[in-house]
């Protein structure tokens, strides 16, 4: 039998991270195989959403006042059933829930890290067999180790995310994560159940010609805003245009086609709701970290994301996140 060397899987890649930090205690690496494990009972039921009856309304309305769907029910319970199992994470915060989810028993309560995540992210997709997506973030605990965690565990600012991730449930199912270190993709070998890395050290390019904005909105978003669109759709080939349009409605999916290709993604606020639509702890910092370690930029179009001080769980924020040079570009007009 053939064994293919070059192929590396999620948990060799991160067992080799390890052996340059001899003090590493194996958490870290044990979470993101958490996040897998969940993601792959998730992709299967996504994968089937359109045979059995869990497309539509679970008939409930979440902490923001939106339908919650039954896959988002359904992941939440699975990516929180799977961390509470595990050995490394001490409590989670979801879009899904009110408040944190602490995990008070004896191992969780050792355990170095807090998640916060978004468990399927542009829900409003599943019905038509659109990417969806689930969003992840990773804080080392302030509080004390041995006892409980507590909301301040959850409410630190980006800057202090010590990993970040998304899974993608689109043509393939892909798992991408960063440290400080670099942000490197992995995609799920439905053959063998494993993820296998596909995008090593992933770079977001300086530039690029896509720009992703909710265009329906366009008279309801501030000044600035509007002027850079315009600006976009008038680029000329000796600007680096022309630019193209894309919105999928899926911000994972968004984010993710822009940092490999290049582009912008913008989640303005509007007049009518000035924070935008995003949650800042749960899809702009996670995604702000990937895209600032890949050599990307991301504001609220007022400060870096990363640098704002969460006051609560489930605040919103304005997101403009993506090539460098285009975000430059974007901050001289807001
Ligand atoms: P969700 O949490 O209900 O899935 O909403 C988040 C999604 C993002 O993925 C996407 O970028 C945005 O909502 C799209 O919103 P809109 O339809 O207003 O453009």
């Amino acid at each position: 039998m053939n064994i293919n060397r070059k192929v590396q899987t999620l948990d060799e890649f991160t067992i080799q991270q390890m052996r340059d930090f001899p003090a590493a205690t194996g958490q870290l690496a044990s979470l993101f195989r958490d996040m897998g494990l969940a993601a792959k009972r998730v992709n299967v039921e996504v994968n089937k959403a359109g045979l059995v009856d869990i497309l539509g309304d679970a008939g409930s309305v979440n902490v923001q006042g939106e339908d919650v769907k039954k896959l988002d029910v359904y992941a939440n319970n699975q990516f929180i059933g799977v961390l509470r199992h595990g050995i490394s994470c001490a409590g989670v915060g979801s879009e899904e829930n009110d408040d944190i989810v602490v995990f008070d028993d004896e191992i969780s309560n050792k355990s170095k890290y807090v998640l916060l995540m978004d468990p399927l992210d542009g829900s409003g997709n599943i019905d038509v067999n659109v990417s969806i997506g689930t969003i992840f973030s990773i804080y080392k605990r302030v509080s004390e180790l041995g006892k409980p965690c507590t909301i301040d565990d959850f409410l630190q600012p980006g800057n202090k995310q010590v990993a970040a991730g998304y899974i993608i449930y689109g043509s393939s199912t892909m798992l991408v994560y960063a440290t400080s270190r670099g942000v490197n993709g992995f995609t799920l070998d439905q053959a063998i159940g494993e993820y296998t890395l596909s995008h090593p050290d992933i770079r977001c390019p300086d530039s690029g010609k896509i720009y992703s904005v909710n265009h329906g909105n366009f008279f309801r978003y501030m000044e600035g805003v509007r002027k850079y669109i315009n600006i976009c759709q008038q680029k000329q080939k000796s600007e680096g245009g022309p630019y193209t349009q894309r919105y999928i409605g899926s911000m994972v999916a968004d984010v993710h086609r822009n940092l490999i290709k290049g582009g912008i993604f913008m989640y303005p606020g509007t007049i009518d709701k000035p924070k935008g639509k995003l949650r800042l702890l749960y899809e702009c910092n996670p995604l702000a970290f990937i895209v600032e370690v890949a050599g990307g930029k991301a504001t609220n179009g007022q400060q870096r994301i990363l640098d704002v001080k969460p006051t609560e769980l489930h605040q919103r924020s304005p997101l403009f996140i993506g090539s460098s040079s285009m975000m430059k570009e974007l901050e001289t007009y807001i």
